[in-house]
């Protein structure tokens, strides 16, 4: 039986990467860090199967215990403060979770099982500023953010420790990729959670920033299989993940209130508080090279990925209402 650890299983990518690792029969041990209101929303279905160790990505010791206690032959790095936004104010932070911290991963991997194959949750927000499209894994990396500038330094680690330790490290350049197990605070998730209550008569408007940024979005579920294959490959390499099509922020709109019946216009108000400082316009990836090397492939696209999350959003708004009125009742 393989055994892998899972930094950031609780996120939307832990959860369905520890599905695919269940469903092929591996132990999979997930960090978690203590909160005070615990959060299992995205891994409730199989919160039994996993095996729960403590942990926090600042804390050196406890990385080293948890690949101890998990012995591991596959380390998958996702923990991160993975917001953009939330990266102007709190850029310390950001660093310290999204950079450094990948160096105490590796170190822990190094130190306790420096032949366990290693993942890096790296990031399409290293492109940043548009200097060639599509981006693949040779274009040059020019950040926008202080979340961006974090996953470039943990990309760069990772290829580090591969060359300087021999390390089976791996680095996945993920483009933006979305489920109804997405963040709140996230674009797609915002629109579709948006549109749920909208429809249901919940909520009368929706606050937005900068509609016309582009975004190659593409369904997680279909992203972390791309993980997966890059660690069964021979040799460790770093891969662009991305579906090849990009859609603006207005196209997100039309797509998920159309869905419903709405024109999305008449309810979206422009706020100044969800514009960015420093914005990327374009993200497009050209992910060949994974295509033909690991053999992956997309089952889900743009609009199917919408139509899923309205579709959950609306069951789950509408749920919690019920739930509400019988409480009132
Ligand atoms: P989420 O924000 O959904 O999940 C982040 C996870 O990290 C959560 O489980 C969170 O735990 C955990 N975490 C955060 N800080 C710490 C800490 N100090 N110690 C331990 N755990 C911590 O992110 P996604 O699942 O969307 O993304 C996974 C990774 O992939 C991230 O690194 C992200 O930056 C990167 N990425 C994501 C892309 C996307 O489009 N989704 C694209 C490219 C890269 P808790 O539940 O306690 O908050
Ligand atoms: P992003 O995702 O920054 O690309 O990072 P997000 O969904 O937050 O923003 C996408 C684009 O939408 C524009 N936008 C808004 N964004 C949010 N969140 N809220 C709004 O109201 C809004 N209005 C317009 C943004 O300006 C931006 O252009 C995601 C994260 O998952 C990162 O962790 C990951 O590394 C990258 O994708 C690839």
């Amino acid at each position: 039986m393989k055994r892998a650890l899972i930094t950031g299983v609780t996120g939307q990518d832990g959860s369905y990467l520890a599905e695919l690792l269940l469903s092929k029969g591996y132990k999979v041990y997930g960090l978690r860090r203590r909160t005070s209101t615990p959060n299992y929303e995205n891994v409730e279905h199989i919160k039994d199967q996993i095996q729960w160790i403590s942990g926090d990505l600042g804390d050196l010791a406890s990385l080293i215990e948890a690949v101890r206690i998990s012995d591991p032959d596959e380390v998958y790095n996702l923990a991160a403060q993975s917001f953009v936004a939330a990266s102007w104010p709190q850029p310390i932070a950001t660093g310290q979770m999204t950079a450094l911290a990948v160096t105490n991963m590796l170190e822990a991997v190094r130190i306790m099982k420096p032949l366990a194959k290693f993942y890096q949750a790296s990031s399409s927000e290293m492109f940043g500023k548009v200097v060639e499209t599509p981006q693949k894994e040779s274009t040059p990396f020019y950040p926008r953010s202080p979340y961006g500038v974090a996953k470039l330094y943990g990309h760069w680690i990772t290829v580090n420790y591969r060359e300087s330790f021999n390390m089976f490290a791996c680095s996945g350049i993920l483009f933006n990729h979305e489920s109804p197990r997405r963040g709140l605070e996230f674009v797609t998730r915002k629109v579709t959670d948006g549109v749920a209550r909208i429809k249901l008569g919940l909520q009368s408007e929706l606050r937005m920033g900068n509609l016309d940024s582009l975004r190659d979005w593409g369904f997680a579920g279909d992203y972390v299989k791309a993980m997966w294959l890059m660690l069964q490959q021979n040799e460790p390499d770093d891969y662009v993940i991305s579906t090849g099509e990009m859609h603006s922020v207005a196209e997100l709109l039309e797509t998920a209130f159309s869905y419903v019946g709405l024109n999305y216009k008449e309810y979206i108000v422009l706020d100044p508080e969800f514009v960015r400082p420093a914005e990327v316009d374009l993200l497009l990836g050209d992910c060949t090279k994974a295509k033909e090397q690991l053999g992956w492939k997309l089952e889900v696209d743009f609009k199917q990925l919408v139509h899923m999350m309205v579709d959950e959003d609306m069951k789950r708004v509408k749920s919690e209402t019920r739930y509400y009125e019988l409480m009132r009742s």
